[in-house]
């Protein structure tokens, strides 16, 4: 874990296995913590392991009187402070680890006056919490989840007595530490709040390249890192059908559960802006921005300057409105800027105020082009330019043998309760994703999470040119030939009512099958859906 990851993805942790922490792992974290800075290097920092057992409890019992009784003093009801209370000392008697930070009063100058009195006292506080924050990040680095617990600030005097400390040993502190049972995702305020430049422009943090702030296991979501929630859910998508899909499980799930990985074989370049239609249609999508009867670009856009860069005499074949050029614009600064896409993609995502992670199945150029009889065509001539029209012959994915999956792709995958395979065209779409290194093994082994909506009704694609590139395959356009061309990754398929007939031969892969009106006309359509394919992979969310 590099250290930018350990700084980001630290969290408080509170709960913890029952199981003891080696004891190497602890002098790993009491070094750590012995490097920190202290004033006039006095490393006056000590610490206290207490193990399991009688002093544990006994510290935990008289502390916690303490707090009964100040909370008393406050004015708290005695059911509630005993509540509080019997919470401490369940926190600190089943902790694996406990260490007392102290800070030893021998290191601290004496001065006449109060004031440097004081400030000699704090240059020590200081220097020790350095030290504890050291112990967290190593904590977490080494696997561990810890948490700063400041209750002897307020019962230093019982802690020395307990522990028959040395008396120039003054509590500071303590730190819980054990195995994480709990995954945390936390927020943090507007840090731009908390910054006064003095003759100095501070730059908004959104548009600095603050490439750190990225990490292996996602990316830094407007201050906000997501550690991957256990009610996570993981949908693989194209375009049009799988923004429906993903717009139908973002309505039932709560917020921070979905995560989209989106094909980016469709990305191109066009009048010099990168244009990525598939995370832009998911993106206007659970944005509720998108528009309704196209699926692609946005509601109620205009084509001003696409008519001006005719008269220029640009391509207009690709109808880009006015409002959607400004994601391709805002795309093409921050790629100038050094953002990988998956970090723009999140920013653009964060400003839309979309809770659902999106993540492009890659950060590197992949892409996707169709051989036909007139040559090998790039995706978006054949799909838009030339209209699908032109027989296809075989698919290839560009640049995939040197493309790794987008930084938090695969962690999401293997940590997801269910991954969804959203009713995207299978050739076009989702084989890019599949053929990222890694992705369809962890799909393959993970088989009994994953299920597919079927892409065909009713012998016809609901939207582009699946049934005919099936045909054109020698392929019968029928869900059930969709799902055995899965069969390796499906453990459910969601089969559309106008198709039951097909339903044994497909149970016959060995896969769960539902059967449902998998058109998505609506809201209301696409929660039955979304609600059909949680059903078949058994996901009970919260
Ligand atoms: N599809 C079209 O058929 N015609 C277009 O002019 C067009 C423009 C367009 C602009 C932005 C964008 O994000 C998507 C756009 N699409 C258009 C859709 C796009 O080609 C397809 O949705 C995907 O590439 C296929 O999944």
């Amino acid at each position: 874990m590099d250290i930018w990851q350990a700084i980001y993805t630290r969290r408080s942790i509170r709960r913890y296995e029952d199981r003891e922490v080696p004891p190497d792992l602890v002098w790993e974290m009491l070094r750590a913590a012995h490097w920190a800075p202290s004033a006039h290097n006095r490393q006056p920092w000590r610490f206290v392991i207490v193990g399991r057992g009688p002093r544990r409890e006994e510290l935990a019992r008289r502390m916690a009187e303490r707090l009964v009784a100040d909370l008393l003093q406050d004015g708290w009801d005695e059911d509630a402070a005993r509540e509080r209370a019997a919470r401490s000392i369940r926190r600190l008697t089943t902790a694996p680890l406990l260490i007392v930070l102290a800070l030893d009063t021998d290191t601290v100058d004496a001065y006449e006056d109060e004031r440097r009195q004081r400030a000699a006292y704090l240059m020590m506080v200081q220097s020790v919490a350095l030290a504890g924050q050291n112990l967290l990040l190593a904590a977490h680095a080494l696997g561990l989840g810890a948490c700063w617990i400041c209750a002897p600030l307020f019962a230093g005097d019982i802690v020395r007595a307990v522990l028959d400390l040395p008396p120039t040993w003054e509590p500071q502190g303590f730190i819980t530490v054990g195995y994480p049972a709990e995954r945390v995702v936390k927020e943090r305020e507007d840090l731009e709040k908390k910054v006064l430049g003095i003759g100095y422009q501070v730059l908004s943090p959104q548009w600095t390249s603050n490439a750190h702030h990225e990490n292996t296991t996602g990316t830094e979501i407007s201050n906000t890192q997501y550690l991957i929630p256990d009610t996570s859910l993981v949908l693989l998508s194209g375009g049009v059908g799988g923004a429906k899909m993903a717009a139908g499980l973002y309505a039932i799930l709560p917020p921070d559960a979905l995560t989209v990985i989106v094909n980016t074989g469709d990305d191109f370049e066009h009048i010099g802006l990168p244009i990525s239609p598939d995370l832009d249609t998911v993106m206007y999508t659970l944005a509720g921005l998108n528009h309704p009867e196209r699926g692609w670009g946005l509601a109620g856009d205009t084509f001003q300057a696409l008519e001006m860069l005719g008269r220029y005499g640009a391509p207009t074949w690709f109808q880009l409105g006015d409002k959607d050029l400004a994601t391709h614009i805002v795309r093409r600064f921050l790629r100038d800027q050094g953002w990988p896409l998956s970090r723009i993609t999140d920013h653009l995502r964060a400003a839309l105020g979309i809770h659902a992670r999106i993540l492009p199945m890659t950060d590197d150029p992949v892409r996707t082009v169709i051989v036909t009889p007139d040559g090998t065509l790039p995706f978006q001539e054949y799909f838009v330019h030339r209209r699908q029209k032109p027989p296809v012959r075989e698919v290839r994915f560009e640049g995939m043998e040197s493309a790794q999956p987008a930084p938090g792709v695969l962690d999401a995958l293997e940590a997801a309760r269910a991954i969804v395979i959203a009713p995207s065209n299978p050739y076009l779409s989702l084989d890019p994703i599949l053929a990222l290194p890694r992705v369809r093994e962890i799909l393959q082994r993970r088989r009994e999470a994953v299920v597919m909506v079927s892409p065909i009704v009713g012998g016809k694609a609901i939207k582009g040119p699946l049934a005919k590139i099936m045909r054109e395959y020698g392929e019968e356009p029928l869900p059930l030939a969709v799902a055995r061309y899965y069969r390796d990754i499906l453990g459910a398929f969601v089969l559309d009512e106008r198709d039951a007939d097909q339903k044994d031969a497909i149970a016959a892969l060995g896969m769960r099958v539902v059967v449902t009106d998998t058109l998505m006309r609506n809201a209301d359509d696409r929660a039955r859906v979304a609600r059909a394919a949680l059903e078949a992979v058994g996901y009970e969310h919260p």
